[in-house]
């Protein structure tokens, strides 16, 4: 974190705005005390959809006994925000640009909201390499889908590079919480790609000019430089969080050994009950981090 454990936003424009609104949120500095509704937020949870943000947030409320019904904060129909006592529960939809529209007004909010000391964590899904459905996989460094170490982007007409190792000490506190449930966890780093098909080595997507050699070649390249999920964000949480100096963690749960095939087949049970594997160590973590 920033000053005092503040979120730290360098971007001085910020401090000639008469008010910001959040676009995407649907609300800003015009119309709500940030200070008041939001300077508590403590722990941030992300996910890709809207139904995974909603269970965990109602999963939270009962297990963290937050008084009082849930609100779905934002103004728009882009995504939803629910608060539950010191945690703030939002989905990012897919991919970089979703989750970092998300991100962006997310940390401004927090910054102009005072809150200090806060974690991020992205709860996710993702693709396994040599694990297998239902396994957990806690991000040390999220590569990019070059296998870089880093998320690059083009602004304002330039590349430009940001790190995206993940907090080690988080990534620890949330590996040793993983004891008390009751399915494989491990560390490892996580390839973020832009694309579910062809960028994440896919054979069944509806173009493909490479072939299943390639297609291996590729995964098993990223398994030797210990790449052990792929999915679609890890790159822009961590190099945003980072910029920011803000915790963050992204913790996905694996729906398909890619070293085995592409094709997702598990039940509807098995992913509903998959996707809220992540939670149960994230609200282990919080629960110890709130003393309860
Ligand atoms: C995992 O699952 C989604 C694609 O199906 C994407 O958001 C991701 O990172
Ligand atoms: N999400 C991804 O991005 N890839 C997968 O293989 C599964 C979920």
């Amino acid at each position: 974190m920033g000053e005092n454990g503040r979120v730290n936003l360098t971007n001085k424009h910020l401090r000639e705005l008469p008010h910001d609104h959040f676009h995407h949120l649907g609300f800003g500095s015009e119309s709500t005390n940030l200070k008041e509704k939001f300077g508590d937020v403590k722990f941030v949870i992300t996910s890709g959809s809207t139904g995974r943000i909603s269970s965990f947030a109602e999963l939270l409320r009962d297990r963290l006994q937050v008084e009082g019904k849930l609100e779905n904060l934002i103004k728009t129909d882009r995504f939803v925000m629910y608060k539950i006592g010191p945690v703030l529960a939002a989905n990012h939809g897919m991919g970089v640009p979703s989750a970092s529209i998300l991100l962006n007004e997310i940390l401004k909010l927090l910054h102009y909201a005072d809150a200090s000391d806060v974690a991020i964590f992205r709860l996710g899904t993702s693709g396994g390499l040599g694990m297998n459905p239902g396994d957990v996989v806690i991000t040390k460094t999220a590569f990019d889908a070059m296998l870089r170490p880093f998320h690059e982007t083009a602004i304002c007409g330039e590349l430009v590079q940001h790190s995206t190792e993940m907090h080690a000490e988080l990534a620890d506190d949330l590996l040793s919480c993983s004891s008390q449930v009751g399915y494989t966890t491990v560390q490892g780093n996580t390839m973020a790609c832009d694309d579910f098909y062809e960028g994440q080595g896919r054979l069944d997507g509806a173009f493909c000019d490479y072939d299943e050699a390639a297609k291996l070649a590729f995964l098993k390249k990223a398994h030797t430089l210990g790449v052990k999920n792929i999915e679609m964000e890890g790159t822009i949480l961590a190099s945003m969080c980072n910029r920011a100096n803000v915790k963050c963690a992204s913790i996905c749960v694996v729906l398909v050994n890619r070293l085995k095939g592409d094709q997702v087949n598990i039940t509807p049970e098995e992913y509903k009950e998959y996707g809220q594997r992540p939670i149960h160590i994230v609200l282990a973590y919080i629960k110890k981090q709130m003393g309860q």
